[in-house]
């Protein structure tokens, strides 16, 4: 299968060169100070990266939903790999926070001496690569689940999946876990008790919520409430530069929905894979391991 044209690659990893330009990429990664009050959201695509900006955002509002209500995800937490991001990260007013899906080795090298806070969330890499290929699958390359299953996505060194490899990102990200700048989660974890994780970023972040302020967060970062933000905000159309990607962020919001759409054989193969790869790795970090 041909590789998707749309893609161009730096250091190996595949981008869009609607979004990533190759200017900004290296001045990105040798020029950009992150300040010590930076917090920066890394995700792969596709594990919860608008969930996590809507908790970030409402903590730092204090429940109050009036800036989620009226601001979109771009604007509240910019990723710093797209387009005008270099101007944004300079004068980017109060809450500093940012978004990112690069793989550790495309990063500003200057994080790593910054006292910024980074937040990684992982997911799933079964039920990532359902939602990619739901958000994808209106390109004719991407038609059936078994085609692109067939693509080395997610696979280790994988050329063809924007933003690489699953198993390269946690992996290249995991070992900051020992920094006490940085705190991982899961999509999982956030599912299984909203609540405890909302407190558990509270703390890392040095924010100091009441109960009222945390239930307020955690009801407007729910799917439906959120998925009616989204509407109200326009997110939910068609981008003019994502074309032909649909921006349908908010589609079902489960852990699990792998089981509906791998074959057997599918989740043995990825099974086999998973274990060669994150062989020793992550022993209670990741939730999915035990299902
Ligand atoms: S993107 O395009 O890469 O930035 O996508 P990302 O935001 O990382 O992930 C999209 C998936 O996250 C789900 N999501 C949620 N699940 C539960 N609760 C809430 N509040 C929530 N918000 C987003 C979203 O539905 C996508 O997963 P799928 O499996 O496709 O539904």
């Amino acid at each position: 299968m041909e590789n998707p044209p749309h893609y161009m690659f730096l250091k190996g990893i595949p981008l869009l060169p609607n979004f990533h330009k190759e200017e900004l990429m290296a001045k990105l990664q040798d020029e950009v100070e992150f300040q010590d009050k930076d917090v920066i959201l890394v995700t792969y695509p596709k594990s919860g990266t608008h969930w996590m900006i809507d908790i970030l955002s409402l903590i730092y509002s204090k429940g109050d939903p009036t800036w989620v209500k009226s601001a979109s995800s771009w604007k509240r937490s910019p990723w710093i790999e797209h387009l005008n991001s270099l101007e944004v990260i300079k004068t980017k007013a109060d809450p500093r926070l940012f978004t990112s899906h690069l793989p550790i080795h495309l990063f500003p090298k200057s994080d790593f001496i910054s006292k910024a806070k980074v937040i990684y969330v992982a997911r799933n890499p079964k039920d990532v690569l359902v939602s990619f290929y739901n958000f994808v699958h209106e390109l004719p390359i991407f038609q059936s689940f078994s085609n692109f299953y067939g693509l080395p996505s997610l696979l280790p060194n994988s050329l063809l999946v924007l933003y690489g490899s699953w198993f390269d990102h946690v992996k290249g990200w995991l070992p900051l876990n020992d920094s006490k700048n940085f705190l991982f989660l899961t999509y999982e974890e956030l599912h299984q008790d909203l609540k405890v994780s909302v407190e558990k970023i509270c703390q890392f972040l040095d924010k100091d919520l009441s109960e009222e302020e945390i239930s307020s967060v955690i009801e407007n970062a729910s799917f439906q409430v959120m998925k009616n933000h989204m509407l109200e905000n326009n997110e939910a159309i068609i981008r003019e530069n994502v074309e032909p990607f649909k921006v349908m962020v908010l589609r079902k919001g489960i852990c699990g929905e792998w089981k509906n759409y791998f074959t057997v054989t599918q989740m043995e193969t990825f099974n086999n894979i998973y274990q060669e790869n994150m062989k020793g790795l992550g022993q209670n970090l990741f939730p999915w391991d035990q299902c």
